[in-house]
């Protein structure tokens, strides 16, 4: 019976924590490796699925990174991708020629999702300390575009926290599609 009450208490919380995403709080938090600031252990895998709001993307930063150096990562390494494309797959404690170590890099996620992966293989040669990271939200500038990429508006282009807007110079109407102007007739 004390059971039964019990689930029904669980039952009754989870059917009051609101669904789906709650956007209003802010984004971000810490990662590290297993036994951070210890040395981790062998046969490890972790992943953290990260995720911003629409019209954020994530920005992600090391404070600690020393794990196992192999050719092209191969046996230990940290990997952040966004769905199927990979961003970077990290080891070692400083760059090489073939492998990258994160350094003062900050990384930053093409949309609003960045996966995260910790892989230690079956050995290391010596004990490692492994990473410690930060990441956190922030709105994507829809307005700046890198050289060569065609600008989101005609005229004139405004960035706000989750999105942007278009407008259009005195005279000129926006489109129905919100990014060209057309001049107004009479
Ligand atoms: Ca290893
Ligand atoms: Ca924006």
């Amino acid at each position: 019976m004390r059971v039964l009450v019990l689930l029904g208490l669980l039952w009754g919380l989870a059917a009051a924590t609101p669904l789906g995403p709650r956007w209003l709080e802010p984004v971000f938090g810490r990662l590290a490796s297993p036994g951070f600031p210890g040395e981790y252990a062998n046969h490890q895998q972790r992943r953290w699925a990260l995720a911003a709001p629409p019209g954020y993307r994530l920005r992600l930063y090391f404070t600690h990174f020393d794990l196992e150096l192999s050719y092209l990562c191969e046996y230990d390494f940290v990997k952040l991708s966004s769905g199927t494309k990979v961003l970077a797959t990290l080891c070692g404690r400083e760059s090489t020629d073939t492998e990258r170590a994160p350094g003062n890099d900050t990384f930053y996620s093409p949309g609003p999702s960045l996966d995260v992966t910790f892989r230690s293989d079956y050995s290391n040669e010596k004990p490692f300390t492994g990473f410690e990271a930060f990441y956190a939200a922030e709105d994507i500038n829809e307005c700046q575009v890198s050289p060569g990429e065609p600008p989101p508006c005609d005229h004139h282009c405004h960035n706000y926290l989750g999105g942007f807007y278009c407008s259009c110079r005195a005279g000129y109407v926006l489109h129905q599609n919100k990014r060209t102007c057309s001049e107004q007739s009479l």
